[in-house]
């Protein structure tokens, strides 16, 4: 197969992308790529000479060259990533959102639905990665399954709700094989600094203050980020066309439980005195709209398709811990200002 990832040289396509190219060395995987503030070449430093793979420096905006592209390659699959994906950057420029998560989806199904009603089209599979927000937020008690009605409240999750209906909509007026994932809050190495975890990560390195919005007391349902892979990988193989999957591990934590665990692993592995890291929690002003509950009943692809978490959050909030403080060079780069010319000039130099 000949698959394009989308996305992949962001947090989370970049595990898909290493997943698939070291798994299946039959496939052709190429990774298309804007590289934006969130795209990272050093990402997949460790495959990027893999003979199966190819990194596409392009913007899915962009329709004429997303059609010229798929017209040229003729892919077998899709597997579609890339978005703009910070909530607090989407309640500051929500047209990009719908710029990138929207109009970026709609010219990557145009492109497919093109190839696929070729005669001669081996296009079987538009995979698109989504996100439990597009439910909205839960109360204290019930949890997001397949079947729950959307509900977005945040710029990102009503972009992110817009291009899951309109992948349904292609799949429903001209028959395009798609199928939908909607996972919940992913964690693990490369994830941006911006994001909760390695947020506060990288500022108990630093001994800077710990932002915490409001009292801390929203919740959120943490997976470690190869096993949202291995999920992808379960459901791209598996799932009948038109169907849609939750994933998430069934792993409720409040904000501020999050990081007091995280300032307790941190404290041991620093070797500083119990207690240290957690003075740096700084109680902030809320996110505007901020969800209070997420919570994923994964019961149908666990029960399809066999698949479950592969480390508790402990264990998974352990190597966390440990591939940042391993990488350090990868965390100065995307935090320095010269983080963006850094990683042009890189790509320039290939
Ligand atoms: P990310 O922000 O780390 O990476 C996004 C990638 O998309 C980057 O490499 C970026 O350069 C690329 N990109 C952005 N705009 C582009 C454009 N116009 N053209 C081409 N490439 C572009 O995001 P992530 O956290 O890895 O999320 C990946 C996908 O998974 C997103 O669709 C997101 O909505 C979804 N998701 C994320 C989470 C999470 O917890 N991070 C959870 C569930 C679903
Ligand atoms: O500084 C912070 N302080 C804080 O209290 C930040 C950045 C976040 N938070 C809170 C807001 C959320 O309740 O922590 C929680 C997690 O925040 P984020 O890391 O920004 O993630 P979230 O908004 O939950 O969205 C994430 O999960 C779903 C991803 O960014 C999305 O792309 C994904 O779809």
């Amino acid at each position: 197969m000949k698959i394009l990832i989308t996305g992949g040289a962001g947090f989370i396509g970049s595990h898909v992308v290493r997943l698939f190219v070291t798994k299946y060395p039959n496939y052709t995987i190429h990774n298309l790529d804007k590289l934006t503030y969130a795209g990272n070449l050093a990402n997949l430093s460790d495959v990027e000479n893999l003979p199966n793979y190819k990194f596409i420096k392009g913007d899915i905006v962009d329709a004429e060259f997303i059609s010229d592209l798929f017209k040229n390659e003729n892919y077998d699959a899709v597997i579609h990533l890339a978005a703009e994906s910070h909530v607090d950057r989407s309640i500051t420029n929500p047209l990009e959102f719908v710029m990138t998560n929207v109009i970026g989806t709609v010219n990557l199904l145009n492109a497919a639905k093109e190839l696929f009603k070729k005669e001669s089209s081996k296009f079987q599979k538009f995979y698109h990665v989504s996100t439990d927000e597009v439910y909205g937020a839960l109360g204290e008690t019930g949890m997001f399954t397949e079947d729950t009605s959307y509900d977005p409240h945040s710029p990102y999750s009503a972009s992110k709700a817009s291009s899951d209906h309109f992948v349904r909509a292609y799949h429903d007026t001209y028959s395009l094989p798609v199928v939908i994932s909607n996972c919940s809050n992913n964690y693990g190495p490369n994830h941006f600094p911006e994001k909760l975890i390695p947020l506060c990560i990288n500022n108990i390195k630093n001994n800077k203050p710990l932002p915490i919005y409001g009292k801390g007391e929203n919740v959120r349902d943490w997976l470690y980020v190869i096993d949202h892979a291995v999920a992808i990988d379960a459901i791209f193989h598996n799932a009948k066309t038109g169907s849609t999957y939750n994933i998430g591990g069934h792993n409720e934590w409040t904000n501020i439980n999050v990081i007091r665990l995280l300032c307790k692993i941190m404290d041991e592995k620093l070797n500083r005195q119990m207690g240290t890291s957690e003075k740096l929690i700084t109680f902030v002003k809320d996110r505007a709209g901020h969800d209070l509950r997420y919570a994923i009943d994964s019961s149908k692809l666990q029960n399809d398709l066999g698949w479950v978490p592969s480390v508790t959050f402990e264990q998974g909030l352990n190597l966390t811990v440990d591939w940042y403080l391993n990488n350090e060079e990868w965390l100065n780069n995307v935090t320095s200002g010269n983080y963006a010319n850094y990683y042009e000039a890189q790509y320039n130099k290939r």
